[in-house]
């Protein structure tokens, strides 16, 4: 277990947590979820046309699905917005065509009222592949600057070659500890 995972868990305590992985399909975040290490991963479809995978330790769920497409799966999306303690927003910084789709997608959840307490950890992904927008130019690109009144991050990461993903991890727990109770 890592480091980030037990600080987490000593933060939780025994109430139940949730951690969102969102971001458009192909971004990276089922093989974040793998790379996380945290258990097995399961997938279910709830309802129509909407496939989320979950990875439990303890309390704490992580859930990922993906946004865009259609909207009228969108609703069923509350379902999973209670407890939820952060958002991972994971970017494919080499989809620099559909950065703006992204964009759109990620100030949508973040400024879902149920939401509004969570924290925002963004990973540039996808480092590894040539003409890859740096994090700057990610953070840029999807108005982090424009979020007020929220903790937010952006660290690059590549999930094929494990980079950065601990690093964001550690930062989320840092920050829900420095929150206290
Ligand atoms: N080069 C590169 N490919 C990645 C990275 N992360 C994911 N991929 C690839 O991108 C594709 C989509 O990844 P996936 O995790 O399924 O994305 P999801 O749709 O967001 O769950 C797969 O072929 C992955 O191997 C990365 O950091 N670098
Ligand atoms: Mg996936």
């Amino acid at each position: 277990m890592g480091i980030w995972l037990s600080r987490m868990l000593s933060y939780f305590g025994e109430k139940e947590a949730r951690i969102l992985v969102l971001g458009l399909d192909n971004a990276g975040k089922t093989t974040i979820l793998y790379r996380l290490q945290v258990g097995e991963v399961v997938s279910t479809i709830p309802t129509i046309g909407f496939n989320v995978e979950t990875v439990s330790y303890k309390n704490i769920k992580f859930q990922v699905w993906d946004l865009g497409g259609q909207t009228s799966i969108r609703p069923y999306w509350r379902c999973y917005y209670p407890n939820t303690q952060a958002i991972i927003y994971v970017v494919d910084s080499s989809d620099v065509e559909r950065i703006g789709i992204s964009k759109e997608e990620f100030h949508a959840i973040v400024e879902e009222e149920e939401l509004k307490d969570a924290l925002i950890l963004v990973y540039a992904n996808k480092q590894d592949l040539p003409g890859a927008l740096s994090d700057a130019q990610v953070a840029e690109a999807l108005g982090l600057a424009d979020i007020r009144n929220r903790d937010w991050a952006i660290f690059k990461t590549s999930a094929i070659k494990g980079d950065g993903l601990f690093e964001g991890l550690d930062w989320l727990a840092n920050t829900l500890k420095a929150r206290g109770r």
